[in-house]
């Protein structure tokens, strides 16, 4: 094997077994707290800590560390309108001849609808993009790997950056997505993955009444435990 250059893994912490329960449990306690909301205050939230956040993000694995993603974070009224105003264009679409009997259905229990007023409201949009392949200094194209699943990994971050900094987020996906690029000048070897909207709930805001799945349903242990 080639040599390469190495560090010593100096930032690792080991904790006591007792604590490493307590800290798990602590954080998994702070999760299930987290809730997807859609309704908004328009109060401001400093940039240093959506700053914060999104450096938490850039911490993600990704493939061969190319780190496939670009964020961009907007609290311009202007372009919150221009992505409010193309998001609805879409879902319109969408609610009225896109989506399947089907898929309306799974979506009743959310109680979502065309309108995003959200979009202008929340004091941060964050759109993620991901990166097919990047580029070089001199313009020759770097070929990533894994690109969806290292941008959903930095994505997952983003969100629990945001709740432990006591921050509601709401997974935005309007299909397809290709005005952000327009809207955000991003280019078009980058795909939109997600739009995130950021900031405090509203006052009086309300969520859907639904649960989640208990950890024998969506886990399985294969143990050599007597
Ligand atoms: N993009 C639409 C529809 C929608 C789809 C899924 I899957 C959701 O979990 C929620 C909504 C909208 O945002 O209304």
């Amino acid at each position: 094997m080639t040599d390469y250059p190495t560090i010593p893994l100096e930032d690792y912490r080991e904790y006591p077994v007792e604590e490493m329960r307590e800290r798990v449990e602590r954080f998994y306690r702070d999760m299930a707290r987290r809730r997807t909301v859609r309704e908004f205050s328009d109060r401001a939230v400093p940039r240093d800590i959506i700053e914060t956040a999104l450096k938490a993000a850039g911490t993600a694995p990704s493939g061969a560390n190319l780190q496939p993603w670009h964020f961009v974070a907007v609290s311009d009224a202007v372009t919150k309108r221009k992505i409010r105003e193309a998001a609805e264009v879409e879902e319109r679409e969408f609610y009225e001849h896109r989506a399947s009997p089907e898929w309306l259905a799974a979506l009743e229990p959310l109680g979502t609808d065309s309108s995003k007023p959200f979009l202008e409201t929340a004091p941060y949009l964050i759109a993620v993009f991901l990166q097919k392949y990047g580029r070089l200094e001199d313009g020759r194209k770097v070929k990533h790997y894994y690109p969806t699943e290292s941008t959903g990994l930095a994505t997952g971050i983003l969100i629990t950056a945001l709740h432990q900094a006591g921050l509601a987020t709401l997974t935005h996906t309007p299909s397809p997505m290709k005005f952000l690029n327009e809207i955000l000048g991003r280019p078009t070897s980058e795909r939109p993955f997600l739009l995130l909207v950021v900031g405090y709930p509203a006052d009086d805001a309300r969520v859907p009444d639904i649960g989640r799945k208990d950890l024998a349903e969506f886990t399985t242990f294969i143990d050599d435990l007597p």
